[in-house]
């Protein structure tokens, strides 16, 4: 997903294996990258770039009139069956497909002002309507509709003045309507009457009363931040070793849950989604599944509601125009240009490209010359004084600058020749186009002396661009951090959030980069948007290095599997306390049966045990199973299960229920209770019960969705936290008082060390608490009774 598109791909490989041997074996040899990027760049062909430029096609993300009507007919029928959130993210995919003041952009946006009104977003709808009636030419017969919408968003807000302002001028506007087909409109008068009378009554029952404030948020929780490195805090410190390299270093005892790392990405770039990938881009929307581009901001990475599309193209869409503009000027009009190429790279290209681009010239410039003085004279290290670390200012401050980012180790040498190969050519064919789009043919004769020093300069400029773009993109495969987010999923409309972690984006961060790997790791990574925050999971004593999971846990992986994927991506061998105990050879007295695995005996239901094939841990039964079968099933069951959660969105929630015990009967068959798909099986069912506000059987699913949740990442995991959350929302809806406060304590206690105290989340169990309790002491004979 990371790396450009396959067919790409597959092209580079076979002009790598065409090569003449010599010329592979110099490309192999171990030498400085501006090197590699020049012979790369020698060896890109024509055909290659023509191979490009028909992926970039596929990848087209210019506007569509036509796919703005079919986005919107899919948007209208989404509506109709109910699906609000669905059908405002279709909306907007219109939107971004239509010319900016155009007729079809304010029916776009007037839609989607009615899915916010039902989802009762009624500021965003507010805004929706003003942009639909600022958009040039907003069809007049539009107008009514979303001028009677307005004052009831208005109303619903407590705005009467306001509410009552709008109503008159619709009025007015329906009244003078000599129109025939203005018939249509006495609906519309009838029901304008009824809210007239209702604001009046509003407004004369609360006239005493100041306007409702909105729900505030509390700012960011307050810390202190490390003078010497931006974006750490200060119980954090800095440590170099040369075995070790820099790190990161307790600086006092830390408490669990005490911030560590608030550090905001340099750039991040969100993952297209499978869909787009396989696809194309016409085809991904016709099939109408949403994917990251529809639901987060492409500047800020937040949540979508009502995005404003690039004016540009119809790819890049913003929470509003301050990131919209943010990312114009800082590097989207040079991307916007590019077309589908950038998509066809790939991620980790992108975020290379995007790098340079927020660095500016001269930075990266600067960078690049220094590197390469470094390469030819040791004196200059030594300049910098024998304490300098890599990367910090002269200062000694490690800050959050492009400078950190360019000391990231591109472990240039130790990549495959291939890969570096791949990421050369790749980066050269950018170039290319990045050198077309700045050199059009001058017109006048005269200038063409100029015109050469210019196209000199401009490829001396490319050359120094391309060097850092290459850089970057090797250093992404150790460095590149996955930003992740909590997707609601469920039923809209369910009282109970249901939600799971989704990858989102691939980012940079240059501070968040200096914690080294543990597979038991004493701290956690949380993002909100491109911001990411650390904090430690249990108490670490000062002078202890904090370290953090680069992906293989030890409660999910082997070690043995944690240190060869380690091994082959971050180029080190593991040794953390997890991976020397659980290497360490076991005594003899130990139980060194081997590990049990998560699939059961669909004879007798004992677990398997072994690799390859199967064996029935149960003496007397002794079956054996090859693995594939169980993947094979587990794929089925995958499959089933997909369909039975897209009900589940649908809130067709009895077919839903239905699906769902099919494929639970069919799990306990041949999956451990611990199994994480049993985990999402019985969550799903949980979501459904409590959609139906059938309570007690929500709470059992969720029971057995968190013994395999906890099974699967341990029981102070992020992912065990939003299990019990969910368990204290359900208990509490089915005021089952004294149980569901043990639970809000656990999920408390949990979530706490993992978002901190100022988090929705947090806040929200603050409230069923002091709801409980209050219930609880007030009359605990009738808590009591509900029991
Ligand atoms: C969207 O706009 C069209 C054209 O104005 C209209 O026919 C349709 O009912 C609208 N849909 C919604 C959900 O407002
Ligand atoms: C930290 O990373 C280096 C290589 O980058 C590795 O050799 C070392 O063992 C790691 N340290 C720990 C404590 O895992
Ligand atoms: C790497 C590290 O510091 N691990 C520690 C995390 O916390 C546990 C429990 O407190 C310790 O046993 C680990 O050594
Ligand atoms: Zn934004
Ligand atoms: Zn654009
Ligand atoms: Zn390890
Ligand atoms: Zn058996």
């Amino acid at each position: 997903m990371e790396l450009p598109a396959e067919e790409w791909r597959a092209r580079v490989r076979r002009v790598w294996a065409s090569l003449p041997a010599p010329r592979r074996e110099e490309l192999s040899r171990p030498r400085p990258l501006r090197e590699t990027f020049l012979l790369a760049a020698a060896l890109l062909r024509s055909e290659d770039e023509e191979c490009l430029r028909r992926l970039s096609r596929r990848f087209a993300v210019e506007k569509d009139p036509r796919l703005a009507g079919s986005c919107k007919q899919e948007g209208n029928r989404r509506f109709r069956a109910g699906e609000h959130r669905a059908a405002a993210a279709l909306y907007s995919r219109a939107l971004s497909h239509t010319e900016a003041g155009s007729p079809e952009m304010a029916i776009c946006y007037a839609n989607r002002s009615a899915a916010l009104f039902h989802l009762g977003q009624f500021e965003v709808c507010l805004e929706d309507i003003r942009r639909a009636q600022q958009a040039g030419s907003c069809p007049e017969k539009l107008l009514p509709k979303i001028l009677l919408r307005k004052a009831e968003c208005l109303l619903s807000l407590g705005r009467w003045q306001e509410a009552a302002d709008a109503l008159h001028g619709v009025g007015k506007r329906l009244s003078a309507d000599q129109r025939p087909e203005a018939a249509r409109h006495r609906v519309l008068l009838g029901r304008l009457d009824q809210l007239r009378v209702s604001a009046l009554e509003e407004s004369g029952a609360f006239d005493h009363l100041p306007a409702v404030p909105g729900q505030v948020e509390p700012g960011p929780e307050p810390w202190e931040e490390s003078s010497s490195i931006s974006g750490a805090s200060v119980s954090v410190s800095l440590g170099f070793s040369t075995c070790k390299g820099r790190h990161l270093v307790a600086a006092q005892d830390v408490p669990p849950g005490k911030l560590l790392v608030r550090e905001e990405a340099f750039v991040s770039v969100l993952c297209p989604g499978e869909g787009l990938l396989l696809q194309g881009s016409a085809q991904a929307l016709q099939d109408g599944c949403l994917a990251n581009t529809d639901l987060h901001c492409h500047h800020c990475l937040h949540p979508l509601l009502a995005s404003v599309p690039c004016q540009g193209c119809s790819y890049s869409k913003y929470c509003g125009p301050t990131c919209a503009q943010l990312a114009w000027r800082s590097y989207h009009w040079r991307e916007c240009a590019l077309g589908g190429l950038l998509l066809a790279l790939g991620v980790f290209c992108h975020v290379a490209f995007r790098t340079v681009m927020v660095a500016g010239f001269a930075e990266v410039k600067a960078s690049v010359t220094q590197s390469q003085g470094d390469g030819v004279a040791e004196s200059t290290a030594a300049e910098r004084g024998p304490h300098h670390i890599p990367g910090c200012e002269t200062n000694g401050q490690y800050g959050g600058s492009y400078r950190a980012i360019f000391s990231l180790l591109p472990h240039a040498d130790r990549h495959s020749p291939s890969l570096r190969f791949l990421c050369g050519l790749s980066v050269a064919a950018l170039c290319r186009k990045l050198g077309e789009a700045g050199l059009e043919p001058g017109i006048s004769g005269e200038a063409v002396k100029e015109e050469l020093q210019a196209a000199e300069e401009a490829s001396a400029r490319l050359q120094v661009l391309g060097e850092a773009m290459l850089r970057h993109m090797l250093q992404l495969q150790c460095n590149a951090q996955a930003v992740t987010a909590l997707h609601p999923s469920g039923p809209e409309d369910g009282l109970v959030a249901g939600s799971r972690q989704v990858r989102l984006a691939t980012g940079l961060f240059p501070t968040l980069s200096l914690l080294n790997h543990s597979c038991d790791p004493n701290t956690s990574v949380v993002f909100t948007g491109s911001t990411a925050e650390v904090r430690a999971l249990r108490p670490i004593p000062r002078g202890q290095e904090i370290l953090h999971c680069y992906g293989p846990h030890r409660c999910h992986t082997g070690a043995a599997e944690r240190r060869r994927q380690l091994l082959a991506q971050y180029f080190f061998e593991c040794q953390c306390q997890a991976c020397l105990e659980e290497l360490q050879p076991s005594p003899p007295s130990g139980a060194s049966a081997p590990k049990a695995s998560l699939f059961c005996c669909p004879a007798c239901q004992m677990p398997m045990q072994g690799e390859g094939t199967l064996r029935c841990s149960s003496v007397t039964c002794n079956q054996l199973v090859p693995e594939e079968d169980f993947h094979r099933r587990l794929h089925d069951l995958q499959r089933l299960t997909q369909s039975a959660s897209e009900l589940l969105e649908r809130s067709r929630l009895d077919q839903s229920l239905e699906l769902l015990q099919k494929c639970r009967l069919d799990a306990e068959r041949f999956l451990s209770p611990a199994h994480l798909k049993m985990g999402e099986i019985e969550d799903h069912l949980a979501q459904a019960y409590a959609a139906m506000g059938r309570w007690p059987e929500a709470a059992g699913h969720l029971r057995r969705s968190i013994q395999a949740v906890e099974a699967h990442f341990g029981p102070s995991s992020i992912e065990a936290g939003q299990e019990l959350f969910k368990l204290a929302q359900v208990l509490f809806n089915g005021c089952v008082a004294s149980e569901a406060l043990r639970a809000v304590q656990r999920a408390k206690a949990v979530l706490s060390v993992h978002l901190g105290t100022r988090s929705a989340q947090l806040r929200e169990l603050q409230e069923m608490r002091a709801c409980l309790e209050e219930l609880l002491q007030t009359s605990p004979a009738a808590a009591a009774k509900l029991l």
